[in-house]
């Protein structure tokens, strides 16, 4: 079931012609309205009306997070701050947040990508959801609201955290789509387990999980504890929020709504387009935002294109999950490595719990990385011997993934901080 057919089974000609037209009038709309664009274009000396194709999209220069915090607050809204009716703002970890802002029709656009996104994950008006994404500065619990209402669907936005009551309303509201982030997920799982209640008293069918990144074991794991289906969608503040891509129930990768966002894969060293089908960095240029249009914005989440059509009969492109961020990467003994492969060893060993922290610090010159790993009761009371062919087992299986050897230290059942949110995976001790 599609939530608008026309355009997510558009040809590709056609797709690419409305594309154009739209790149064209974002670009006269930035180069007009914001001096950050303008300055970079003319110092270039990029004449909009250049832009024939979609390919001459590579004479543009790109734009990044430190672009964003430059001109924090308002710097690159395209429009007065008397249009703009929303303000988000990215939860600034790793530094200064970012703001962005909303016009009323982009709000109008952005639920209905949204609606897509859902009804793609098996969403009707027939659901009701439960929004476990926090209410805020961030883009999850608004940004999916919208969408859900859009859809009319029956929406309850409880936000994040409380989770026994986030229990008790499941059962008492006969929730059927449940929507947070795949950490939170699997917590509110363990936690009905652990209540003790038959998760087939439950009237969950759906989970729509996204904002972090996850594995196909994780997925496995949550569809199994809850009895669901479990699909990943995507987004980020800095384009708009979730909405951008996500999946339809084949399960295999995420349609990127490109009516609305232009993507190319990148070689985050080179800075040149990596050939088809590889992996490298996700850049997206908005096509209808007013408020906040972004050229070439470097998302530093990797990913692939996948170009083979799907049997669900979308025409979009559907990109793989979201394998990491380039700042996320540990280069460990030279090694590159991804938290999200050692989650897809960890989920795959028995007698493991599905919680893991990965701990990096500096030994001399070089980085030391420990993988801390809960063990499931049975396990941890149980003799020296067992534990150390278990510990050995998670080394091998690490060793032989990653291509390097990693301390590994088996910990006791819930002594790793739970999220409600985005999970904190990596603990990094040589910033300290
Ligand atoms: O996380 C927007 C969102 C909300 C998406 C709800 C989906 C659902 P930010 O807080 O700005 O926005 O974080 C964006 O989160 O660049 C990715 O690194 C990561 N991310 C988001 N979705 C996924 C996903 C929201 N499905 C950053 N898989 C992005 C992996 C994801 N990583």
């Amino acid at each position: 079931m599609y939530w608008e057919p026309e355009k997510e089974t558009m040809e590709r000609e056609e797709l690419e012609q409305l594309q154009l037209e739209r790149l064209e009038a974002t670009l006269n709309r930035v180069h007009m309205n914001v001096p950050f664009y303008r300055r970079k274009f003319d110092a270039l000396g990029i004449d909009t009306d250049d832009i024939r194709s979609i390919g001459d999209i590579r004479k543009l220069p790109f734009t990044t997070k430190d672009d964003l915090r430059e001109n924090y607050p308002y710097g690159l809204f395209a429009v007065p701050l008397r249009e703009v009716v929303r303000i988000h703002a990215s939860s600034g970890t790793t530094g200064m947040s970012t703001v962005v802002g909303y016009t009323k029709n982009d709000i109008k656009t952005w639920s209905n990508l949204v609606a897509r996104v859902l009804t793609a994950g098996g969403i009707t008006k027939d659901d009701v959801i439960q929004i476990a994404f926090g209410y805020g500065l961030f883009t999850g619990g608004f940004g999916i609201h919208y969408g859900a209402e859009r859809i009319g669907a029956s929406v309850i936005p409880i936000s994040s955290g409380n989770t026994a009551r986030q229990i008790k309303i499941m059962q008492d509201f006969k929730t059927t789509a449940l929507i947070c982030t795949p950490s939170y997920a699997l917590l509110i799982a363990d936690t009905i387990m652990e209540m003790g209640i038959n998760v087939n008293s439950l009237s969950l069918k759906y989970g729509l999980f996204g904002a972090e990144p996850w594995s196909e074991a994780m997925r496995k794991e949550i569809q199994d504890k809850l009895k669901i289906v479990a699909t990943d969608n995507y987004g980020l503040s800095e384009v708009m929020g979730p909405g951008v891509a996500g999946e339809c129930l084949e399960r295999n990768g995420l349609h990127i709504n490109e009516d609305n966002f232009l993507v190319e894969i990148i070689n985050p060293e080179t800075l040149e387009p990596v050939p088809p089908g590889e992996t490298g960095e996700l850049v997206i240029t908005t096509l209808t935002k007013e408020a906040f249009p972004v050229i070439r914005f470097r998302t530093r989440d990797l990913t692939r294109l996948i170009p083979s059509p799907c049997p669900c009969g979308r025409k979009f492109m559907r990109m793989h999950r979201v394998m990491g961020r380039t700042d996320d990467m540990l280069i460990i003994k030279g090694v590159n490595v991804f938290p999200s492969q050692i989650e897809h060893v960890l989920f795959d060993i028995e007698g493991t719990e599905p919680h893991y922290q990965i701990i990096v610090d500096r030994k001399g010159a070089m980085d030391d990385v420990t993988v801390k790993v809960e063990v499931s009761e049975p396990i941890f009371f149980d003799e020296m011997k067992k534990q150390n062919e278990l510990m050995d087992l998670i080394k091998r299986r690490l060793a032989s993934e990653l291509g390097i050897g990693v301390n590994v230290r088996l910990v006791e059942k819930k002594s790793i901080e739970r999220s409600e949110g985005k999970a904190k995976r990596v603990i990094d001790l040589r910033k300290i």
